[in-house]
């Protein structure tokens, strides 16, 4: 029996409640293979308790696993500049998940709230460049509380690290349609035009990869007024960060929208996760959608392998959307329980 260890991270907020209800799915789900979850208790809570977001040792013991599991990150006590960094981003950088993949389309019986688009208009896969760029982390402050304070947040774009995030999406888009090159290299005139640049010189490997290039300010028009347009999009890290928000929302809802964070060469674990993060507002009322983790599972699975499992809880996911009662954020009255049982109950019918 193959058998998949996933190291489970609910994190904070509505996190603790839609990664368990995703494992709920996971554990009904596996039947000809096994999974193994193995919790860890990371996040603002166990900062308040240690002073840290997880363990100085955190990665060691995570780089066994096959796949890691992630909720969210966020408290409203907490600066989301420790809470992200002390988290998300430090599993993201230290095992080297370069390429974040976020996938949008118009879910069965899920309604856009642009008038004219429905199911099949919008079919976009995101790609995040996620360890440089704008995240790089690199900066600092100086002469604090002075009138001469200063504080500088370089973003750093390296040869190969735009080269590997290039090839990533022109690969992706080869089994697609096309690539939508964003950048703002008319600003930002040494990094993206690096970026631009790259971007030239690795369309060159794809010739079969019909390919454009958009100021990222323009590809937020063409998004809502020409969605059938894009296909696959690979932006830098800050870029495709609030692109890919406005792209879940366009396709119904932040609660639906799924992102796997890889290390392509699978020499560390890669990571899956929600988009949203974790909405204290809702927190503790059973309301979250847990389809945005359902969907991210999906990603988890076709990760590790088991293709048929997860088109079988994607087929779930949709006959659920299409036929059950939604959840909030969707316009419904559905529980974050009654969502994953009516998944659940899909699954055996399948
Ligand atoms: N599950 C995604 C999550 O927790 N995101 C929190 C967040 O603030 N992310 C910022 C970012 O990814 O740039």
């Amino acid at each position: 029996m193959r058998k998949h260890k996933i190291a489970v991270i609910p994190g904070d907020g509505i996190g603790k409640e839609v990664i368990p209800a995703g494992v709920q799915v996971l554990r009904e789900l596996a039947k000809d293979f096994e999974l193994q979850f193995d919790q860890f208790p990371w996040g603002s809570d166990y900062y308040r308790e240690t002073g840290k977001m997880m363990p100085e040792d955190g990665l060691e013991g995570l780089r066994a696993y096959d796949a890691i599991y992630f909720g969210a990150v966020g408290d409203p006590d907490l600066p989301d500049y420790i809470t992200l960094w002390g988290l998300r981003l430090k599993i993201c950088q230290g095992f080297d998940q370069y390429a974040n993949v976020r996938p949008t389309r118009i879910l069965p019986g899920i309604i856009s709230p642009l008038r004219k688009v429905s199911e099949g208009d919008i079919d976009w896969v995101i790609v995040r460049e996620n360890t440089e760029g704008e995240y790089a982390g690199h900066g600092g402050r100086a002469h604090r509380g002075f009138p001469e304070e200063i504080a500088t947040e370089t973003a750093i774009f390296t040869r190969a690290g735009i080269t590997r995030i290039m090839r990533f999406a022109y690969e992706l888009a080869q089994a697609r349609r096309k690539l939508t090159v964003i950048t703002k290299s008319n600003a930002q005139r040494h990094g993206l035009v690096l970026w631009d640049e790259i971007a030239a010189e690795v369309a060159r490997d794809f010739p079969s990869v019909e390919t454009d290039k958009m100021l990222v300010d323009a590809a937020t028009t063409r998004m809502v007024l020409k969605p059938r347009s894009l296909d696959v999009i690979v932006a830098t890290n800050l870029h495709a960060d609030i692109l890919s928000d406005l792209a879940a929302a366009l396709a119904g809802s932040m609660g639906i929208a799924p992102t796997a964070n890889l290390n392509p060469s699978r020499k560390f674990p890669s990571m899956f996760e929600p988009i949203h993060g974790s909405a204290f507002d809702i927190m503790g009322k059973g309301i979250a959608n847990p389809i945005g983790s359902f969907w991210t599972a999906v990603m988890m699975l076709e990760h590790l392998g088991e293709i048929a499992a997860a088109q079988r809880l994607m087929a779930a996911i949709e006959h659920v959307t299409a036929t059950c009662e939604l959840p909030a954020d969707l316009g419904g009255t559905a529980t974050t329980q009654q969502v994953t049982d009516a998944v659940c109950q899909s699954l055996k019918n399948l």
